[in-house]
């Protein structure tokens, strides 16, 4: 309920992106001074948040994936990201620590939200990433996961399941752990989306 004009960011919240990530005070309020000039009205619409992730890949059409990665990032499901969702957003997909980023991944394939990942899902999330990798690099992915559907069925195969079945929570985070190859088919490079925004930033 702080006054936004006064761009002060309030205690409360500070002290809850402090237990919940590893920045400072000091980083947090920083990072805030910037985000309030970027975002004057405190809040990131999903287009902006598209518009963000389209200077950062400006080879490749990364709308479906951004869209997704907002939903996942929203949690109060407002339509916006505020502070607190955007800062726990960047804490996640750069530094988060590896189970955060599995409940994480799980929410994010999870596209309905009902709790459990059926293979659709997966084909959904996967051609968003496809979109992302630009044509040369597709060319040099092994033959068994160089489209949308192979590299989804790769991925249902590994977790063991068949073409109707879902999965829970529990053994999407499981199966990840027990084969780091999951893991590297279902993401996108994070590593060169936190070193993009950081140099947006300073
Ligand atoms: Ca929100
Ligand atoms: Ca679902």
């Amino acid at each position: 309920m702080g006054n936004s004009k006064s761009g002060a960011l309030s205690k409360e919240i500070l002290e809850e992106l402090k237990l919940n990530t590893k920045y400072t005070q000091e980083e947090l309020c920083t990072w805030y001074q910037s985000f309030l000039k970027e975002c004057p009205t405190g809040r990131i619409s999903k287009e902006q948040f598209e518009g963000i992730y389209a200077r950062f890949f400006p080879d490749a059409n990364p709308k479906a994936y951004a869209s997704h990665v907002f939903r996942s990032f929203d949690t109060n499901n407002d339509g916006t990201l505020d502070f607190k969702e955007y800062m726990i957003a960047l804490h996640m997909t750069s530094s988060g620590k590896a189970d955060q980023k599995l409940e994480w991944a799980f929410s994010l394939y999870d596209v309905d939200g009902n709790g459990t990942i059926n293979k659709s899902e997966v084909l959904e999330i996967v051609t968003a990433i496809f979109k992302m990798i630009n044509v040369e690099d597709q060319k040099n992915l092994q033959e068994d996961e160089n489209t949308p559907e192979r590299r989804t069925n790769k991925i249902w195969d590994f977790f063991g399941k068949k073409e109707k079945d879902k999965l829970t929570e529990g053994e999407f985070i499981q199966g990840i752990m027990n084969n780091k190859e999951i893991l590297r088919l279902i993401q996108f490079e994070p590593q060169k989306v936190k070193e993009k925004l950081k140099e947006k930033k300073h």
